[in-house]
């Protein structure tokens, strides 16, 4: 039947997850924030743990855990910092391109040594151009007579882009095509001569992960590294979204939350008129409304998560799941700088990071316009 309760391994997945956001994150959070520190040494710790890297299969040096055992692990990273915790995600996001569809060489060249180093990778599909629509990206691979590949043209917004061993990329391969068949996906090695990575991008949010352009001139990729069929690139690209949108989203959710207990805590400590704010209905509510959102927007990532681990095609409800919860972060995240009043403006206090890093869930893994077109088509498809 179904179940609402987390098995024995996933408490203790969640268990240790929470330790070592406790111990190794939140103690440092702040300053990473301040500085845009990457972080290198975390990373290290969360390897060590096998908290990174996730779905990496056991015959490549994995855990092999399912998109729900990494969901719990997102939300309680995020719960320490969503800086650090997109720093790791990004590598679940790199490799999912090869989780579905590389090959056995492909997964034990490059999902292999993530698991043999604490390395980093970066998914490269967004450009200066073109973010919402994939479909309009202008980075080009041409293939020459000896089954090599040429690859011209500049992505932007890459996350880890500045630490990256290799570079998932999405590349238009046919000029007259459709969308479904003129992209292909490549593997790249960063080190391949050609590759130029930006400076560090100094965002609102999130500052200790590191945001970079890339510029791919003349970058030669061997024919070995061309994932799955040749000019079938977007829907990998695509397909790669069924397994982090959900994790996104429960990243979202770890923020939400982290906002409600910070809220929480606060309130029932801080008085005015002789009482505790918390006991003052207008901010306890405000409390509550940040439960509701939490609990409902937990069981769509649970849902879209398990749907993707038995096997079920769960792209519309991890476009509802990354809709509602970046949406429930940004809410959480503002009423908590609310209830903390002007304490929550200051950096002192924890809940002004949170609002600065709540927004770019509403924009990154797809806007929350583009998660919507992706729930009206369905809509549209379901009635029909
Ligand atoms: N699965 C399989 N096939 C698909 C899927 C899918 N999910 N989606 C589309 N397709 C297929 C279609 O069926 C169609 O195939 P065919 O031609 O055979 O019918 C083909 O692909 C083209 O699809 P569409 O006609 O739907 O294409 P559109 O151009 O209309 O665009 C979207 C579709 C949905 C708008 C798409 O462009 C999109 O998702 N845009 C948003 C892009 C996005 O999310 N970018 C995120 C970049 S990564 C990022 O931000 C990282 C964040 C930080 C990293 C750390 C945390 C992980
Ligand atoms: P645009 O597509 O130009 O959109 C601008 C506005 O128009 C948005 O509000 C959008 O919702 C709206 N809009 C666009 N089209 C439509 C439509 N059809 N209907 C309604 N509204 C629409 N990308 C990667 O490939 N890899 C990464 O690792 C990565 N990491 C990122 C990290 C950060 C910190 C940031 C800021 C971005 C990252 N991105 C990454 C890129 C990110 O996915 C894009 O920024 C995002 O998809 C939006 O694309 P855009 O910025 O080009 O905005």
């Amino acid at each position: 039947g179904m179940s609402f309760s987390l098995n024995e391994e996933q408490k203790s997945i969640q268990d240790m997850a929470r330790k070592f956001t406790r111990d190794e994150i939140i103690p440092v959070a702040a300053e990473h924030d301040r500085t845009g520190k990457y972080p290198t040494e975390i990373i290290k710790k969360a390897w060590e743990l096998g908290l990174v890297n996730t779905h990496v299969e056991a015959k490549y040096g994995g855990l092999d855990l399912g998109v729900m055992d990494s969901a719990i692990i997102s939300e309680e990273l995020a719960f320490g910092c969503t800086g650090i915790q997109t720093a790791i995600e990004a590598n679940n996001l790199a490799e999912a391109p090869l989780v579905v569809a590389g090959n056995d060489f492909q997964k034990k060249k490059y999902l292999g040594r993530m698991t043999e180093a604490p390395l980093v990778a970066s998914y490269g599909v967004t450009e200066p151009g073109a973010g919402s629509d994939v479909a309009g990206l202008r980075t080009q691979a041409v293939k020459k007579s000896d089954g090599s590949w040429v690859l011209n043209g500049q992505k932007m917004w890459i996350t880890n882009a500045g630490h990256a061993n290799w570079f998932f990329v999405l590349a238009r391969t046919d000029a007259n095509a459709n969308t479904g068949n003129a992209f292909t996906g490549f593997i790249v090695d960063a080190d391949s001569a050609g590759i130029t990575v930006g400076r560090k991008e100094i965002n609102m949010g999130q500052r200790a992960s590191d945001t970079r352009g890339v510029t791919f001139e003349d970058v030669v990729i061997p024919a070995e590294n061309v994932l799955g069929t040749e000019g079938k690139g977007f829907k990998i690209a695509m397909n790669a979204f069924d397994i982090t949108r959900p994790l996104v989203a429960a990243g979202a959710i770890g923020l939400a939350r982290r906002a409600m207990e910070e809220a929480t805590n606060y309130s029932l400590e801080r008085k005015t008129m002789g009482k505790p704010i918390f006991n003052h209905q207008a901010i306890s509510f405000m409390l509550a409304d940040m439960a509701i959102g939490i609990e409902s927007a937990r069981m769509m990532v649970y849902r879209s998560a398990c749907m993707r681990d038995q096997g079920e095609k769960n792209t519309w409800h991890a476009s509802i799941a990354k809709a509602l919860a970046s949406e429930v972060a940004n809410k959480s995240a503002a009423d908590a700088v609310q209830i903390f009043g002007g304490n929550g403006f200051n950096t002192e206090y924890p809940v002004e990071k949170l609002m600065r890093d709540a927004k770019i869930f509403q924009i990154y893994e797809g806007t929350s316009q583009i998660q919507r077109l992706i729930i009206s088509r369905g809509l549209a498809d379901m009635a029909k």
